[in-house]
């Protein structure tokens, strides 16, 4: 008889046996009913970093089918680097209450102004966003936009193995059909520069970010999330690229602001007045 001694774990240590094909169908088969669910959804987020993530998880909680695409083998975008890799984020008032409701410790430092750990911040938003119903899918990038004219509207997205783009092979990629398609790709703002160099008539510039004053950007984040076109959003980082507003450093409250503003948007567009008010 095993002896239960205090502090240990209990559990049999027997390995279920399992053969190699059976791993390989399972992951085909569960991984294709995915694709075959996301080829035609609600909702696209381009990018899981702070504002992509906030959005999934209201979007997602309003009953909206999200996925989220990142390029990454990873979520969180800038959220993992925290101020020059030092690990933690300063998030200031209103947003810590999007911070509480996804559950990460805060620090209060002074009145309204937080502290969090980046990977607290990180794996919490992600956990609630798929919590919610979000897929997030990893190691796929976005690189073109489907489009409809007359009226001239976004309609979903064109999507790649970021494998396939890195090894530079040609390789045909394939569409999905979204009824929105939100650009949370941060500084670069990909898929409005995509717009804007293969849709011409949407006349959507990217004129770049400015130089850090940290209040300004914040709150003119916030201000110019919007949908810049029929179908297509933008919020956070990427916010600042098309407006040419400044860059705010390692505060992250107008990120999360950013992504809970658009999710609103995103809501109100599809489901109208009957849909989820996210604040
Ligand atoms: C799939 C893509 C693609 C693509 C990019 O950079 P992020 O964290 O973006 P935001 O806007 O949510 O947050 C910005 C914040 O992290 C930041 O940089 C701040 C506050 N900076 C201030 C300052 O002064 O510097 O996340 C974007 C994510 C990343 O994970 C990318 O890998 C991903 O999007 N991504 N995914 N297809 N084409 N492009």
């Amino acid at each position: 008889m095993e002896m239960k001694k205090k502090g240990m774990i209990h559990m049999s240590m027997k390995i279920r046996e399992i053969d190699e094909h059976v791993i390989t169908r399972a992951i085909i088969q569960k991984a294709m009913e995915d694709w075959m669910n996301i080829a035609e959804t609600d909702v696209v987020v381009v990018g899981a970093g702070p504002s992509g993530l906030t959005a999934a998880m209201y979007m997602a909680k309003a009953g909206l089918k999200t996925v989220v695409f990142e390029r990454r083998l990873s979520f969180g975008g800038g959220i993992g680097g925290g101020g020059m890799q030092l690990h933690k984020i300063v998030v200031e008032s209103p947003a810590d209450r999007i911070l509480k409701e996804a559950g990460c410790k805060l620090e209060q430092l002074e009145e309204g102004l937080f502290i969090v750990d980046a990977a607290d911040l990180m794996a919490k938003l992600a956990s609630k966003a798929i919590d919610a119903g979000a897929k997030i899918i990893l190691g796929v990038t976005v690189d073109d936009l489907i489009y409809r004219e007359e009226p001239p509207k976004i309609v979903g997205v064109v999507v790649q193995w970021t494998s396939v783009i890195m090894a530079g092979l040609h390789v045909d990629p394939l569409g999905v059909k979204a009824k929105a398609v939100v650009d949370c790709t941060g500084h670069d703002a990909e898929v409005l520069s995509v717009a804007s160099r293969k849709i011409p008539e949407l006349n959507i510039a990217i004129r770049g970010e400015k130089s850090m004053w940290s209040s300004h950007a914040e709150r003119l984040t916030v201000e110019g999330t919007r949908e810049v076109c029929p179908g297509l959003f933008v919020a956070g980082m990427a916010v600042a690229a098309i407006d040419q507003t400044p860059r705010m450093g390692p505060i992250f409250g107008g990120m999360l602001l950013s992504g809970a503003k658009v999710a609103q948007l995103v809501i109100n567009s599809i489901l109208g007045d009957k849909g989820l008010k996210v604040t």
